[in-house]
């Protein structure tokens, strides 16, 4: 990188709110303004433990979603680029509508099955990057292999309270839509801009759009947000593509299984104004249910006038997973926790429920009987969340003090989808 632009970038106050403005180097004339988030002592840690490394593991959670493979595509992408033996290992199989990415450029190796393969590689590394998750127990069985490595670990992740003791170097930033928004940023700051081609472009991108939801969620309201898409948008992805292959490809078994749910399953409790969807194993098992296949099922009730939040229980082999859904101004992180062994963010949530799926209902009505009615629209629900002893001032205003606190959540390991 000249070192002008590096000077332009470094020269920035760590939590001013100036505009940094970093050229983008791969077309002439471009520029893209987004503020430096990273604190510079990091991007030099991070420089200098790559300095070292020669070959290098990236890895993400169990059951990948599209920022997890995303993002560690994305970083494997550039770090080849930048003369590493780079490799992305994932502890289980990506979901069918996520193949795709994962049969381009770099093809990740899956630790449940090729173990062998991916041991050999982490055992190997001289460093290993964790991203998007926060704790080993998000990584199933490959932890057997993470934990014990000789390599030191770099996390790169936005959910709360990571496992800080387990990473030499961790950049938490619970703050960020998204890991991909991260690892952009951690490009763009390291002065790597011009390893981005199409390939990163598309993986960063993919990872944007669905931890956002297609930039609906609340996490996407930071302008910012749009000059790091904009800026990828120059390296000709094709995002009508990306959504369709990612958010909107169900087989026709899920969109029938979808359809009676909505249609046959879906209870509405109007002093509550809460929906309820319920799926047994025996109905699953009807329309051939796979993982992914009710991807966005939960949300489908807070389209109803009137429906502020939303519960979906689906019988898995092991228990009962629960989601939950709210619009702003009410919370089910805690409700999560309080009743299904769970949590998640404000507007997003979920947990297990070990027992049969009737008691689990149960624990819904009795959920209902200890909320005072009405559900208020309005977001003041003060009542009732005083009434079950629910903290409401929580700071979610996005301005920790990075210097010193970089933690970070925990829906994806939360909420039963
Ligand atoms: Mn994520």
């Amino acid at each position: 990188m000249p070192q002008k632009y590096k000077k332009i970038l470094y020269n920035a106050p760590l939590k001013s709110k100036k505009l940094v403005i970093l050229r983008v180097e791969t077309k002439a004339n471009e520029m893209t303004t987004i503020k430096n988030v990273l604190p510079e002592w990091q991007i030099e840690r991070l420089e200098k433990m790559l300095e070292r490394a020669r070959s290098v593991v990236v890895t993400c959670h169990l059951s990948p979603d599209g920022d997890a493979i995303g993002s560690s595509l994305a970083l494997c992408g550039v770090l080849r680029r930048l003369g590493k033996y780079a490799n992305v290992v994932l502890p289980d199989q990506l979901p069918l509508n996520l193949r795709f990415i994962a049969e381009e450029e770099i093809r990740p190796v899956v630790y449940s099955m090729h173990p062998n393969h991916a041991s050999v590689l982490v055992e190997r590394a001289d460093l290993v990057f964790c991203l998007d998750y926060n704790s080993m127990h998000r990584i199933d069985k490959l932890a057997e292999v993470i934990e014990p490595c000789r390599a030191p670990r770099i996390l790169i992740d936005h959910h709360e309270d990571p496992e800080t003791e387990l990473f030499k170097l961790w950049m938490s930033y619970p703050e960020m839509s998204s890991t991909c928004e991260l690892v952009y940023r951690i490009i763009v700051q390291s002065g790597w801009q011009r390893h981005i081609d199409r390939f990163v472009a598309r993986a960063l991108y993919l990872g944007l759009m669905t931890d956002t939801g297609n930039f609906i969620h609340d996490n996407s309201e930071n302008p910012e947000l749009y000059y790091i898409v904009a800026d990828l948008l120059r390296y000709d992805i094709d995002k009508g593509e990306l959504y369709n292959r990612a958010m909107n490809t169900f087989t026709e078994n899920a969109l029938r299984l979808q359809g009676h749910a909505l249609s046959k399953k879906m209870e509405l409790y109007p002093d509550h104004r809460v929906a309820l969807i319920v799926l047994t194993a025996a109905e699953l098992e009807e329309y051939d249910y796979h993982k992914g296949d009710t991807e966005g099922l939960v949300n489908r009730p807070l389209s109803i006038p009137g429906v502020t939040w939303s519960v979906f229980m689906r019988e898995d082999k092991r228990c009962v997973k629960v989601s939950m859904r709210c619009e702003k101004g009410f919370r089910v992180d805690t409700l999560c926790a309080r009743y299904f062994n769970g949590g998640g963010h404000e507007l997003a949530a979920g947990g297990d429920f070990f027992g049969p799926m009737d008691d689990a209902v149960a624990v819904f009505h009795r959920m209902l009987a200890e909320l005072p009615a009405p559900v208020a629209c309005d977001g003041d629900n003060d009542e009732i969340f005083e009434k079950l002893n629910i903290k409401t001032d929580i700071d979610n205003e996005g301005n920790k003090d990075t210097d010193t606190r970089h933690g970070g959540d925990s829906v994806d390991a939360a909420c039963g989808m």
